[in-house]
């Protein structure tokens, strides 16, 4: 077994921490799962006592929550992170944890969509108030970006917005966002972008209409 293994649901936010594994360039495994209550299987609690996808067994032991293994990561293989005294820190770490605020609504607009077959669970004014929120949140990126990258050059930063924006743009489009559309296609012409996207998960449409409300 490789030194690394990735627990994965594909579309999940365990892509984030796929596409970080390609853009490091390290051997790693990867462990898929299905998005069901497989994740509550003593043999997945053992993994992530949350039930929840990504995890990442590397140095004989398991790590949990997509903030916490980017950092990780980057920490061990030098590479896409700004350290504890670097210029760019803050901001590295801000952009990080903020991909799991867009990452929330998401969550929550793919329970109502996707999750949820019967209407009368669903509340649309929730559902039309959580994609206004990913529009806040695409604001914060559009106000965020002023070169290429969310910094000075490509960092893990990007990768954790950019999935969560993968995410995020299923239930609200980038629309009139001109800079985040273009650093959107930049991400997505990456090698490591194209390697880690691993086709049909949790959605079955592109994209899902806000309810008439
Ligand atoms: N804050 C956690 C959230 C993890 C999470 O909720 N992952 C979702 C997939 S995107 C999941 O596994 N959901 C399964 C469930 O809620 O049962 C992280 O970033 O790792």
């Amino acid at each position: 077994m490789a030194e690394i293994v990735l627990h994965h649901v594909p579309e999940s936010r365990s892509q984030r921490v796929l596409w970080l594994l390609h853009e490091l360039g390290v051997d790693f495994e990867v462990k898929a799962w299905p998005f069901d209550k497989t994740l509550r299987s003593e043999a997945f609690l053992a993994l992530n006592p949350a039930g929840r996808v990504p995890a990442l067994e590397m140095d004989g032991r398991s790590y949990w929550e997509t903030g916490a293994i980017i950092e990780l990561l980057c920490e061990r293989f030098g590479r896409l992170g700004r350290a504890p005294g670097e210029a760019e820190r803050a901001d590295w770490l801000i952009w990080v944890h903020f991909s799991e605020t867009i990452s929330q609504h998401a969550a929550a607009l793919t329970q109502s969509h996707v999750m949820l077959r019967e209407d009368w669970m669903r509340s649309p004014t929730v559902m039309k108030l959580e994609a206004a929120r990913v529009g806040k949140c695409f604001d914060a990126v559009e106000a965020g970006l002023r070169g290429d990258w969310l910094l000075s050059e490509f960092s893990a930063a990007d990768v954790a917005v950019g999935q969560a924006v993968l995410m995020g743009r299923r239930f609200h489009r980038i629309g009139d966002r001109p800079k985040m559309a273009a650093w959107m296609a930049r991400l997505e012409a990456r090698d490591a972008f194209k390697a880690a996207d691993d086709g049909a998960g949790l959605y079955g449409q592109d994209f899902y209409e806000v309810p008439d409300v």
